[in-house]
């Protein structure tokens, strides 16, 4: 969700200022990464009392400039000071946990002497337990992080194992074993001056080398097994590999640097040698020798290496990854992004969803005379996709309402109702006066926003942080199936304790939990999808038809095919068909029908049937194993595979999501950033 950067510089010498300079620059390659607030870690004077160096921390709010302009302006450091050996870390964060000032910055630290500190990317699911622990144990806590238990913990495992006189690489691997969750860590401590420890599970990370010893794309770096589950110290190096233990320079004493990222991009300029970390390596660069460690498991092969590989992107290619664009980049990413939406927050096993930030006013929800959502764009359509289990789970009216209309009505609002507020960057001004209002008239608000620390989140009595991390491309998709499953989750938490409704609530948790692997298999449609959208290339209208838990689909897809194809489209309801719509359908008219086994089946396959009375050869996006519509249907079929009903949205939302993209692309637009349109709209 954020950028991590990390740069040890060994027999390398490099002033204090040159040192600021490449993280600071390493943090601005990673800022569309996340950038709410950023911070810094480097060596400060030397301590004449215990011999070894301060650790000094720079940290704000804001971008990375931000954090620039309080280097620039800082008087404690020595900018000109050589140092031979150095390891300096940085972060620039997207929060999920405490709102983005300051002290929630990274690097966290263990106590105020800066013994230990760390930055982290992604969120440590049990960390209250920790911090609870580590509370009793008389630890003080500064910050709302999730994050600040690591380095305390980090410090505990040191003070109560000074007999063991356990390595860098150690602790972190005894600390890592406590921590659930997602994360890259980059780990300093004035303890191992100038050595660095990293490590990852879910998040990514790699080390790019820099040596004036060729790092040839044939160095291999062999893991090194640590046999005790529980300790973790006997470093014994299983199988047969040779001698080397670690990646040194020829020459021990040759000069050498590591950059640590948590992509590509900020260590390119650098040098192009990469080794890519896997989950729960942990990379220790002690004395300017890179090792990398792991717990055995039974079904790993012995002779792991982690190779060299040679980067031969540009540097607007990586922070893209493999995608032409950040809205395809953020389509693939909805098998990561809806897990971290729902991390920390659903038990499997017992079957029950808590979100942290409703909990409180849960019973006032109950209560209420009716649920509204307000909001606009494809945040409105987020609700609409889920109203119809809002309905069912919660037994409420659920009314829904375009912000700006909302707010030209005038619409009656009252004590007793509840009022949502969607919108990923909590800052759309239409839906932000439209909280003013019902704020004013004694509604409860609650928010649903991807931004911690947004407008939206700040005014609403309660809300959901949708956790999708930062969405770039101007047309939402990630955040969209985020919001979606923000509310489904609301939804399930509503109707915990009614004892008829647990079978249904069972499913959709079952069907929660098979989703990613769900969307996976959808993106695979990406080929046929650009094919069909080369077909489609010279049209000059799309209609999307559906009805039920996939009406909403409709609109969203044609928001996508409007906002970045500017072709014209148009969602809609099937069940409208004859009432006008149909005028519109002959053998030249492109149309797209969803047609899934859900409640509205039948009814989909006789629409589907009064298009082709009319020589329409729509293109139908149905399930699998669908062989009915095989039959039926004459058209391109787009196959989804098949899942609880009230999920269904977010797999056929995805089809249209990847067309809307390939369109604007065979037509040669740009699709980060579309004409007339702005990611937050902050104006009326
Ligand atoms: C929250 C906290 C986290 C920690 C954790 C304990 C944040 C961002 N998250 O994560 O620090 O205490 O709980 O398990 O600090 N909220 C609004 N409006 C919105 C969105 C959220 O008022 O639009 C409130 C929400 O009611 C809660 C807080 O902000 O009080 C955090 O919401 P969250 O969804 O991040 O909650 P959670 O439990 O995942
Ligand atoms: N969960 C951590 C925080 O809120 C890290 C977020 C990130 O990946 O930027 O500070
Ligand atoms: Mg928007």
């Amino acid at each position: 969700m954020c950028g991590i950067f990390a740069y040890l510089n060994f027999l390398h010498p490099q002033s204090r200022k040159k040192i600021l300079q490449i993280l600071v620059d390493g943090l601005r390659r990673l800022e569309y990464r996340g950038y709410d607030s950023a911070g810094i870690a480097v060596d400060g004077a030397l301590d004449g009392e215990r011999a070894n160096r301060h650790i000094h921390l720079l940290k704000q709010r804001g971008k990375v400039q931000a954090l620039n302009d309080l280097i620039d302006s800082c008087t404690d450091l020595d900018f000109s000071e050589e140092l031979s050996a150095h390891v300096g870390i940085a972060h620039t964060r997207w929060a999920t946990h405490g709102e983005p000032s300051p002290v929630n910055s990274h690097p966290h630290r263990s106590d105020d002497g800066n013994e230990f500190v760390v930055i982290h990317n992604g969120i440590i699911t049990n960390f209250k337990v920790l911090k609870q622990f580590l509370q009793n144990k008389g630890y003080a806590f500064e910050s709302e992080t999730d994050t600040e238990v690591i380095p305390k913990l980090l410090k505990y495992i040191y003070d109560t194992t000074a007999d063991e006189k356990l390595e860098f690489w150690q602790l972190v691997e005894r600390a890592a074993l406590q921590l659930e969750g997602a994360f890259a860590l980059a780990v300093k401590s004035r303890r191992f001056p100038n050595d660095l420890v990293c490590t990852r599970r879910g998040s990514p990370l790699l080390v790019g080398i820099r040596s004036m010893d060729e790092v040839s794309s044939a160095d291999r770096v062999p893991v090194l097994y640590s046999c005790d589950q529980q300790l973790g110290n006997e470093r014994v190096q299983l199988g047969k590999v040779p001698g080397i233990t670690t990646y040194a320079p020829d020459n021990e004493r040759t000069p050498i640097e590591y950059f640590f990222a948590s992509d590509p991009s900020a260590v390119i300029e650098h040098t192009n040698r990469v080794i890519y970390l896997e989950d729960d390596d942990i990379a220790a660069v002690r004395k300017g020798c890179l090792s990398i460690h792991r717990h055995k498991r039974i079904e790993e092969d012995e002779n792991m290496v982690r190779s060299v590989h040679t980067l031969k992107m540009e540097l607007q290619q990586i922070m893209k990854g493999n995608f032409e664009a950040f809205m395809q980049k953020e389509i693939f990413e909805q098998p990561e992004s809806v897990v971290n939406t729902m991390r920390g927050r659903i038990n499997f096993e017992e079957g029950t969803v808590t979100l942290g930030g409703l909990v409180s006013h849960l019973s006032e929800i109950r209560r209420s005379r009716r649920l509204i959502f307000i909001a606009c764009g494809t945040s409105y359509h987020s609700a609409m996709a889920t109203r119809q289990l809002l309905e069912e789970l919660t037994e409420l009216p659920v009314m829904l309402e375009l912000a700006s209309d909302f707010l030209d009505r005038s619409t009656p609002i009252f004590r007793d109702d509840v009022c949502f507020f969607v919108s990923q960057s909590g800052e759309t001004a239409d839906t932000l006066l439209a909280l003013r209002y019902c704020k004013g008239r004694g509604a409860l608000c609650v928010g649903i926003t991807n931004t911690v620390g947004s407008s939206i989140s700040r005014m609403t009595n309660c809300g959901v942080h949708i956790n999708a991390g930062p969405e770039i491309g101007v047309a939402s998709t990630k955040a969209y199936t985020s919001q979606f499953i923000s509310l489904v989750l609301f939804a399930l938490m509503m109707s915990e304790d009614r004892v008829s409704l647990q079978p249904r609530r069972r499913a959709i948790i079952e069907g929660l939990r098979v989703l990613p692997d769900l969307i996976k298999e959808v993106l695979k449609l990406d080929t046929s999808i650009k094919q069909l959208s080369a077909e489609l290339l010279e049209e000059k209208s799309l209609l999307l038809m559906g009805r039920g838990f996939n009406f909403a689909t409709c609109l969203e897809g044609a928001l996508k095919v409007k906002e970045v194809a500017y072709m014209h489209s148009e969602g809609i309801m099937a069940g409208e068909l004859k009432h006008g719509p149909l005028a519109l359908v002959d053998s030249n008219m492109p149309v797209l029908m969803i047609c899934v086994r859900d409640g509205t089946y039948t009814k989909c396959q006789n629409a589907l049937q009064q298009v082709m009375a009319r020589a329409g050869r729509p293109i139908v996006i149905c399930q699998q194993d669908d062989e009915e519509i095989t039959k039926l249907s004459v058209g391109r079929q787009l196959r989804v595979p098949p899942c609880v009903d009230c999920l269904t949205g977010i797999l056929t939302v995805i089809p249209l999501q990847l067309l809307s993209f390939h369109l604007a692309r065979a037509r040669g637009y740009d699709v980060d950033c579309p004409r007339n349109l702005a990611k937050s709209v902050t104006v009326e």
